[in-house]
């Protein structure tokens, strides 16, 4: 068992922390046991953070840390890199551009590989997220590139959705509207140095008014130049904002519901990849013969 290893980590320990996260993500020995011993659920704010890749999410998440820092405040980020192998480049690039922060005891910065297994990830990222709660955080800040169909469903997270959208994205807004509006709790227009952002955020505030969005308020759209840390003050403010709104209780018991919800998930499918059913599929395929809706049975019973 891990009890040390967990206390330590308890106290905010980085290195523990570290091993702690290993062990769930590779779901080393002992990694069920750990859950098991984590301490009862405290209130923790999770920040999502989105959009599409180059989007500048770390630089404006470093700018983030940096005024929760300042704030006193101790601050954990999970990158979560859906595309490792495609992805290398950008894994490299969260660390040197949140490099700042290796010194830092208040701050605790992590990137998580895909695991391959469709769902997997997100699960891993339930189970580390369980394990931050019982650390010592202010503030756990998730980032994952892609909005919507992305394998880490971010909104079902966290408590405050930030959407990152660079000026060039017009095109993207108009495919994605649906879903970015329902996920999105703030608009951040990044790379505002560029043109098209004073359109983009005119767009933005369109669609985003309650008449044409399901949110009851008009949803905040912040212009920032994350390179030159412009705007981001403004946009760490418009998270507290939120944060500091009374509980919604009903949305509160939807984020544990679901989070519930992919965990069980994950549990009932342990014994099956998709991969296996289809080289059963193939067996079945070569004989004739083949009760396909009997067969299903085989894998989850039916009722009778
Ligand atoms: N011009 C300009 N460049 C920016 C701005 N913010 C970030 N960048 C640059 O954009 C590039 C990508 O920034 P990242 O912060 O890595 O973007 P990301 O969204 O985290 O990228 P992935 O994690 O790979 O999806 C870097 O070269 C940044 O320096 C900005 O406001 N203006
Ligand atoms: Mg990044």
């Amino acid at each position: 068992m891990h009890e040390l290893l967990l206390e330590k980590a308890i106290t905010g320990d980085r290195k523990s922390i570290a091993r702690c996260i290993s062990l769930i993500e590779n779901e080393s020995e002992g990694y069920e046991e750990l859950l098991h011993a984590l301490p009862e659920l405290k209130e923790q704010h999770v920040i999502g953070v989105t959009g599409p890749p180059g989007a500048g999410k770390s630089t404006l998440v470093d700018g983030m840390i940096k005024q929760w820092v300042d704030k006193k405040k101790k601050v954990a980020v999970i990158c979560v890199d859906p595309s490792s192998a495609f992805h290398q480049g950008a894994l490299l690039g969260d660390r040197i551009r949140m490099s700042n922060w290796f010194d830092n005891e208040n701050v605790y910065i992590r990137s998580l590989a895909t695991r391959g297994s469709l769902g997997g990830l997100n699960a891993a990222v339930l189970e580390i997220l369980l394990l931050l709660n019982a650390c010592p955080f202010d503030l756990v800040i998730i980032e994952t590139v892609g909005v919507g169909q992305s394998e880490v469903d971010i909104a079902k997270l966290a408590d405050v959705t930030v959407v990152v959208l660079v000026p060039e994205g017009g095109d993207e807004i108009q495919t994605m509207k649906a879903g970015l509006m329902e996920i999105a709790d703030i608009f951040v227009i990044n790379k505002s140095d560029r043109p098209g952002a004073d359109l983009l955020m005119k767009n933005l505030m369109e669609m985003s008014a309650p008449v044409f969005s399901r949110k009851e308020e008009r949803v905040a759209v912040v212009k920032t130049i994350a390179s030159q840390q412009e705007g981001i003050a403004e946009l760490v403010k418009e998270i507290e904002v939120i944060l500091e709104k009374p509980v919604d209780h009903q949305k509160k018991a939807e984020l544990y519901a679901s989070r519930a919800w992919q965990l069980i998930q994950k549990r009932r499918m342990r014994d099956l990849s998709y991969g296996k059913l289809v080289e059963d599929v193939r067996e079945r395929m070569k004989g004739g013969g083949w009760r396909f809706y009997s067969w299903v049975d085989s894998f989850a019973p039916g009722r009778d």
